[in-house]
């Protein structure tokens, strides 16, 4: 097994250290910035700071930052099936950003059912669906670390306590440091956090792009998927014609196959697709 899928099946997460370079990062900040600006937002402080939900709708520049094939072959292990982009957001953050509660992104909330189910476990052979998350400006105590309670794949889906707002009773959680220009892959199902940050002036900086990825043959709908959001079909092809390798989740076409689809770095065509 690839040793980076390895930690997402023992742990619930990975991370690929400064997989973006310092270029890079500078122009996914200038990317992220000219949104903010283009559409005259505010603050970058609250809860999750300023999102951007479905990213590609504010920064379509963005889409060439998401064909990492580093990424992307770590995503394929860990799906164990060639990748579809589900869902693409940005969070904006400074130093007037709160502390972010406990959450997952299983498609249930927190209070609803999150309960386990034996049966369920025997189809839990991979993990569905991942998040992405690209921290720009890297992960630490100065700028809020994130923090997240480990699960294996088999792992009881409850969370060890039902207090979103605290750490207390989390035991067992980790304080993920990552440097700037690294990517953290984990497992939607998992319970994660993150601190505020430590400084409370200055010119704290915590930007983060990325998105939901599941399996090629992973039909699920999800409440995230961006397919939900986005009305607009004209604003996909646009993607899809400028990014050839990119594709976005769409319903599947009664009578459509892939046999035409050309395989691409990971990522498949959307001859199946609308
Ligand atoms: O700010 C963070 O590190 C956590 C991001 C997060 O909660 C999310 O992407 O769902």
């Amino acid at each position: 097994m690839h040793p980076l899928a390895a930690d997402v099946a023992q742990h619930g997460y990975c991370v690929l250290a400064s997989v973006y370079t310092a270029e890079e990062c500078s122009a996914i900040r200038s990317e992220l910035d000219a949104a903010f600006d283009r559409e005259q937002r505010r603050g970058r402080g609250g809860q999750f700071g300023q999102v951007f939900h479905p990213l590609l709708d504010s920064a379509p520049a963005m889409a060439r930052f998401y064909l990492k094939p580093e990424i992307i072959e770590v995503l394929r292990h860990v799906l164990q099936d060639d990748v579809n982009l589900a869902h693409t957001g940005a969070l904006l953050q400074d130093e007037t950003r709160e502390a972010c509660q406990w959450h997952s992104h299983d498609g249930r909330d927190m209070h609803s059912d999150v309960t386990w189910s034996p049966s369920r476990a025997k189809s839990l052979d991979h993990v569905s669906r991942v998040l992405c998350n690209v921290y720009v400006d890297g992960s630490t105590d100065e700028n809020g670390p994130l923090v997240v309670y480990p699960r294996k794949l088999a792992d009881p889906w409850a969370p060890p306590s039902q207090n979103q707002h605290s750490e207390e009773g989390w035991d067992g959680k980790h304080v993920v440091y990552m440097p700037p220009g690294s990517a953290c892959i984990f497992d939607a199902c998992m319970f994660h956090s993150a601190r505020p940050p430590a400084a409370t002036a200055g010119h704290v900086r915590r930007y983060i792009f990325g998105g939901h990825y599941t399996g090629w043959h992973n039909r699920h709908r999800h409440r995230e998927d961006n397919f939900y959001q986005l009305s607009s079909t004209p604003l996909l092809a646009e993607y899809e014609n400028r990014y050839p390798h990119f594709f976005l989740p769409r319903p599947v076409v009664e009578g459509a196959t892939e046999e035409n689809a050309p395989e691409g770095d990971g990522t498949r065509a959307a001859a199946a697709r609308l």
